[in-house]
């Protein structure tokens, strides 16, 4: 079987990260004997707008449209074009064209790894957060008045609609029931922001009633964040907005011990349009250029990938692997943020050695 893949490294460790990715995921085609064409983009980074002026060519929609899934790493060089610049300009113009509403980002304590929370072990936290992905807080609707005086007024409108609300329940609710948990928890801030969020409250309860065997429950997202950190073993799929579920699958890794192995989809699951699969970190400028990123959360994506192309095998074999390297623990391999004193290149290698088998 065959799939075009478009390969995007984006900006920072996104570019030291990728090999590492496209290794993996190359071992695990060859052992596999899945085909994969591997098509490199060098647009929506921070590079290509300093000389385009712009983050993506404009015929990047028909570029990118045909690819079976789109292999991206990481946006953001501040230093030359402002964060909202790059990320408007390039990831959030996939997730909402290509209508990836579901943003997918498991959050799982790895064998070798320990948590920064006391007396956690591998088991203790696997859970999904499922972000809502095209919408919501990230709009775009709002605007300025009389910048620059003293009168100056800003306004940037939360947007939800039952169209785009309903999809990314129904899609955690399938999930929560395909988890042998079967719990969802539901994150909203419904007595502060009094019209959004409890209309929100109110579609998880009408989409609870197809769902007899899903136990729902709901957290206001400031004690929610606090029992990411006190309880995280109370948690099996978490459904959230575009913000909140942004902040939450962050927490989440960071309760894992590193950011750096947290993988993320951005999905269509109609299948319609290409699905994007990205490592949850960015660009990491403070670390960037030293080599040491940890590659396993692209890797990581990559499987991700492959089980979304079918292959849930090789997908397996990936994560397979980078368990077996996690647990035998050689520091010379690992990175730093796993409290080892090896390189990106290294630990990338290590895994695709044992991809292969
Ligand atoms: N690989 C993910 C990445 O580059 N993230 C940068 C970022 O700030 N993303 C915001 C978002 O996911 O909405």
């Amino acid at each position: 079987m065959s799939h075009r893949i478009a390969v995007i490294p984006g900006d920072g460790i996104g570019k030291e990260v990728m090999p590492e990715g496209v290794r993996a995921l190359e071992a695990a085609a060859h052992r596999f004997g899945i085909e994969l064409e591997l098509v490199n983009f060098d647009f929506a980074s921070c590079d290509y707008y300093q000389a385009h002026g712009k983050m993506l060519p404009d015929d990047w929609f028909e570029q990118l449209k045909d690819f079976d899934a789109i292999f991206y790493g990481a946006v953001g060089w501040p230093e030359t074009v402002p964060d909202h610049v790059s990320l408007w300009g390039s990831l959030l113009q996939f997730r909402r064209r290509f209508d990836q509403y579901v943003n997918l980002r498991p959050c799982k304590l790895l064998p070798g790894i320990k948590s920064p929370l006391a007396d956690r072990k591998p088991g203790d936290i696997d859970f999904y957060v499922v972000r809502e992905n095209t919408e919501g807080e990230y709009s775009s609707v709002g605007g300025k008045m009389f910048e620059g005086t003293d009168r100056e007024v800003v306004i940037q409108e939360t947007v939800m609609t039952r169209h785009g609300t309903d999809r990314v329940l129904k899609y955690a609710f399938d999930l929560a029931q395909s988890r042998p948990r079967k719990k969802l928890t539901s994150a909203t801030k419904s007595n502060g922001i009094a019209i959004t969020m409890p209309w929100w409250d109110e579609r998880v309860k009408a989409m609870s009633a197809n769902y007899s065997d899903v136990a729902v429950d709901q957290f206001h997202i400031d004690i929610l964040t606090a029992n990411f950190v006190m309880h995280p073993d109370w948690f099996d799929v978490v459904v959230a907005s575009n913000l909140f579920g942004d902040i939450l699958s962050d927490l989440g890794p960071a309760c894992t011990g590193t950011i750096g192995v947290a993988p993320s989809a951005n999905i269509n699951p109609e299948g319609k349009f290409p699905s994007l699969f990205e490592p949850v970190h960015g660009s990491a400028p403070d670390i960037a250029g030293k080599g040491i990123a940890n590659p396993i959360g692209q890797i990581w994506s990559g499987a991700m990938m492959l089980e979304h192309l079918g292959h849930p095998k090789a997908a397996q074999a990936i994560v397979d692997a980078f368990e077996a390297v996690l647990s035998e623990g050689d520091s010379s391999t690992l990175t730093p943020d796993v409290r080892g004193q090896g390189s990106t290149e290294g630990l990338g290698r290590a895994i695709a050695e044992r991809i292969k088998g």
